[in-house]
């Protein structure tokens, strides 16, 4: 009895450990933050929110360090989420807020979109293209 307890604490505290080395060893990666604040060399990409729509200040971007500037224009809350890699997204925020996030972006297509409720469906869905 005792020793079948012992036996499971030794799996469960390995088990700990690899996936402490797990952990570990995603943070050595180079990947993009998506909280770090913006650069100064950032372009900045302004998007206005409505029901039910985004309207962006361009669609066709340099590659690089690139910050999505979310302003609600609408009556409701809204959100801008990056879809796909490396991904980013604002907060979700009020009507007359603003809210930003900043990514390195490849060439590429890349697709945001509002998580609230039902509104990408509803049309909330903008594409950029980034070269
Ligand atoms: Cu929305």
């Amino acid at each position: 009895m005792r020793g079948a307890m012992s036996r499971a604490l030794r799996g469960s505290v390995v088990v700990g450990a690899l996936l402490a080395l797990a952990a570990c060893g995603g943070s050595d990666t180079d990947a993009p933050s998506v909280t770090s604040p913006q650069p100064a060399d950032a372009t900045v990409v302004e998007v206005s929110a409505v029901e039910y729509a985004f309207t962006a200040s361009e669609t066709e971007i340099d590659a690089g360090s690139i910050t999505f500037e979310l302003t609600n224009e609408g009556e409701m809350s809204h959100d801008l989420v990056l879809d796909g890699d490396p991904g980013g997204a604002t907060s979700v925020i009020g009507p007359d807020e603003t809210d930003r996030f900043t990514v390195d972006l490849e060439p590429g297509d890349y697709t945001l979109y509002c998580s609230v409720g039902n509104h990408r469906a509803l049309g909330m869905v903008l594409t950029i293209t980034v070269s």
